[in-house]
Order: structure tokens, then sequence, then C-alpha cells
């Protein structure tokens, strides 16, 4: 699965879509908290070849947490502000379940994650957004979805 050798970069300030991992499974999934983008970026390009970052704690555009638990979102209305970075955090405390988390509207997809079992965390970065509404949804439980608001 993951053939290309990790190789650590600095601390790094790239803001973007960014996702954790590209189709990977749960193996992206790490304990890890020392994440960064590029460690992110890295990862999207590598494949997540080594402990994965899960949360970036120097984020510092838009964000929320989505919590999951119970084969549900607790949050099923997350606002975050217009023309910022974004970030959500699928924070998933169904232990052992696999959930994921895929940004869209209509047919538009803006990021999606991998999957992360519970528990477990993994951000998704996307936008800047114009104002708008937007959903989020878990596609390994499609009845699992929610709508992000982005306002001014
Ligand atoms: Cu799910």
């Amino acid at each position: 699965m993951a053939s290309s050798p990790f190789l650590p970069g600095k601390p790094g300030t790239r803001r973007g879509d960014l996702t954790n991992g590209a189709g990977q499974g749960s193996l992206c999934v790490m304990r890890s908290r020392r994440a960064t983008a590029t460690l992110a970026a890295i990862l999207v390009l590598a494949g997540c070849g080594s402990p994965a970052p899960t949360v970036d704690p120097s984020f510092n555009g838009g964000s929320a947490t989505v919590e999951a638990l119970g084969l549900q979102f607790s949050e099923t209305i997350v606002n975050l502000p217009a023309g910022v970075p974004l970030r959500l955090i699928l924070d998933n405390k169904d232990a052992g379940v696999p959930h994921d988390l895929r940004v869209f509207a209509g047919d538009t997809e803006y990021v999606k994650s991998a999957p992360v079992s519970g528990p477990g965390q993994i951000e998704v970065r996307f936008g800047p957004l114009p104002a708008g509404r937007y959903q989020f949804q878990c596609d390994i439980h499609p009845a699992m979805l929610g709508t992000v608001v982005v306002g001014p």
C-alpha cells in the first residue's frame, strides 16, 4: 500500500485543499498529534507511509468538529466563516467502526477524508468558500449527513 518513504517536513504553513491520506484506510490514523499541513500534504503524495497527523493544532482558519457516535453525527449543522481556509475535524467515537467525512454541494466534491476507525480523529481541509450551504456526509454510512453553513 505505502511504497514511498516518508520524509518529514518542517512544520508547514501551507494552506489549501489537503486531506489526510487519499483513499487509504485506517492505517493513516496514528496517535501523533504533531500534525502539520506539510505532513498532511506529504501523506497525500506519499500515500500514508508513516505516522500520520490527524489534527493539526496550528491550523488558524475556520474550524469545526463533528463527532460521530452511535452511527450519527452529533452536529448536523456546523457554521464556518466564508473566505478563509476551512477545516472539519471528524472525531470518531464509535469504537471499531470506521467513518469518513466528505464535503460537497450538489455534484461538486470539495474534500473527502480517508476512513478513520474509532476512537480516532481525522481532519479535512477545504475552501476558502463563498457563503452558502454545503453538505457533509459519511460515505460509509450515507445516512450520516449534515450541513455546513458558510457565512460571512
Ligand atoms: Cu460512518
